[in-house]
Parts: C-alpha cells; sequence; structure tokens
C-alpha cells in the first residue's frame, strides 16, 4: 500500500471507488484460487441447476462455511482498516463471495449493490479481491465514477449510462473497493480463462446484511471462530429477539 489510507478513503468517497494494488501476494492468490476452484468442482452439478453457473458468470455463495482460507480472508490485510476507516469501527461483514466472469460468455448489466441510492453516505463497500488479472478482455469490472449519489436510471437510460462505464483494469491481487451505491458489473469475458474475484462484502451494523451469518455457518465453524470473527461476521449486530413464551406476563 503506497499511499495514506485517508487518500484511498477520499477516493472512495468522491469518485465512488478506489483501486489498491498488491494487497494480496503470488501465495495468496494462488491458495485463494485453488481453494474457489475446489469449491467450484464440488459444485460443479448443483451450481448451473440454480444459476450459480450461467453463461455469464460463476458464483460460489457463503465461502466462510465453505473453506477454512475463507473464515479470515478479508481480515488479515490492510482492507480491514480501511473499510473501519470508511465504515466505523463496528462494520461487519455481509457476504463472501468467489465470482469468475464465464469464458466466452456474456457480460452483466449495470446495477447497484444496494436497494437504493443514499447521496452522501457509504452503506456498503464491495471490496473485490481480484485474483487474476483484470483486463478489459476479459470482464474486468466496470463502472460509471461519481455515480453512487445518481438515482439509478431503471428504464430506456441503462444504454445511455453504459457510455459513460470505464474498465477498471489491474493486476492479481488487488483491492477494487467501491461503494454499494455505485453503478458497476462484471464484462464480457472474451478469452477462455476465468476471470476470478472474491467479493469482501463489508456494511455499517445498522444496515440490512446480505446474509445472516450467524444462522447460516454450521455449530463446527462457528466453534472454530475468534471472538473477533464473530463480531465481524455480525454475531454481535442481529436484531433484539422477544421470546413470548418465556414471558412472566400474559399479554393476551
Ligand atoms: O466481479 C465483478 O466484476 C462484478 C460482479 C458483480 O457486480 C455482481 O456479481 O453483482
Amino acid at each position: 500500500m503506497s499511499r495514506p489510507l485517508e487518500d484511498y478513503a477520499a477516493e472512495l468517497h468522491t469518485q465512488g471507488y478506489t483501486i489498491i494494488e498488491g494487497v494480496l501476494n503470488r501465495s495468496q492468490t494462488d491458495a485463494a484460487i485453488a481453494a474457489l476452484d475446489e469449491i467450484f468442482e464440488r459444485e460443479k452439478e448443483i451450481g448451473p441447476q440454480r444459476h450459480w453457473h450461467t453463461d455469464v458468470h460463476q458464483v460460489a455463495y457463503m465461502l466462510p462455511q465453505k473453506h477454512p482460507l475463507f473464515r479470515s480472508f478479508a481480515f488479515d490485510t490492510q482492507v480491514l482498516p480501511l473499510m473501519q476507516l470508511i465504515l466505523g469501527k463496528d462494520c461487519v461483514l455481509g457476504s463472501l463471495n468467489g465470482l469468475s466472469m464465464t469464458p466466452g460468455g456474456g457480460g452483466q448489466n449495470l446495477h447497484l449493490d444496494q436497494s437504493e441510492t443514499v447521496p452522501g453516505t457509504v452503506l456498503y463497500i464491495n471490496a473485490l479481491h481480484t485474483l487474476d488479472d483484470f483486463t478489459k478482455a476479459n470482464g474486468a469490472t466496470r463502472v460509471v465514477p461519481c455515480s453512487q449519489d445518481r438515482p439509478f436510471p431503471r428504464g430506456q437510460e441503462r444504454e445511455e449510462i453504459e457510455k459513460e462505464a470505464v474498465y477498471l483494469e489491474a493486476p492479481a491481487g488487488s483491492l477494487i473497493a467501491f461503494n454499494g451505491g455505485l453503478w458497476h458489473a462484471g464484462s464480457r469475458n472474451t478469452t477462455d480463462k476465468p476471470r476470478r474475484a472474491i467479493h469482501a462484502f463489508f456494511h455499517r451494523p445498522w444496515v440490512r446484511p446480505q446474509w445472516d451469518y450467524p444462522r447460516s455457518l454450521s455449530p463446527e465453524v462457528v466453534a472454530e471462530l475468534t471472538p473477533e470473527q464473530k463480531r465481524l461476521f455480525g454475531f454481535h449486530a442481529r436484531p433484539q429477539w422477544y421470546d413470548y413464551e418465556s414471558d412472566m406476563v400474559r399479554h393476551d
């Protein structure tokens, strides 16, 4: 990381995204590729049935349950301090997915990763880790800079906004961090090789997570988590819960 974290945070605030090269070294990207490919291989039959593997992309969800490497993946580097700088010390991880753009396949449409644009506030950050070099040819993420504060057009203007999109080319091991409200998409992979990434989706603890990790992880995996990992997976950020069965007062 060649610049102070504050510079990257400022960039994310103004243009909606920032890129940091060299966040993962070669042995870390190799290990992540091996783990992700192992999961893709295990899911090769169910993937197409569940539309996880289409002619556009191949996704593996819930990585921390599926491989130990992904229980601390985004927690050991400078990525977490950057997320905390922007989202607050108590930010949590609401999903961790692996995604490859299908070789020779189609591209995604521009979209947001949150329901609505929320001008002036960052609620979610997609911390995308590139495992392969990202090039225009192999389907690099494309984004519309500064779109995080504009209402997303849901009608005819979609073709128009494509003209504003830029391709984020970056070497393997980079972090591409973008506001969940930034218009973006995975692009067409015109090569015959996968274009793999890990998407670590961080958010403020009081917005809705994509996944409920406390409910989704098995007791065996939960037993292995450190207190800090539990905090990051949102074990302390759940809504309060009322148990009517143990209430000593009758309300009916
Ligand atoms: O991996 C990418 O380039 C972006 C993927 C994406 O935006 C998505 O799957 O929603």
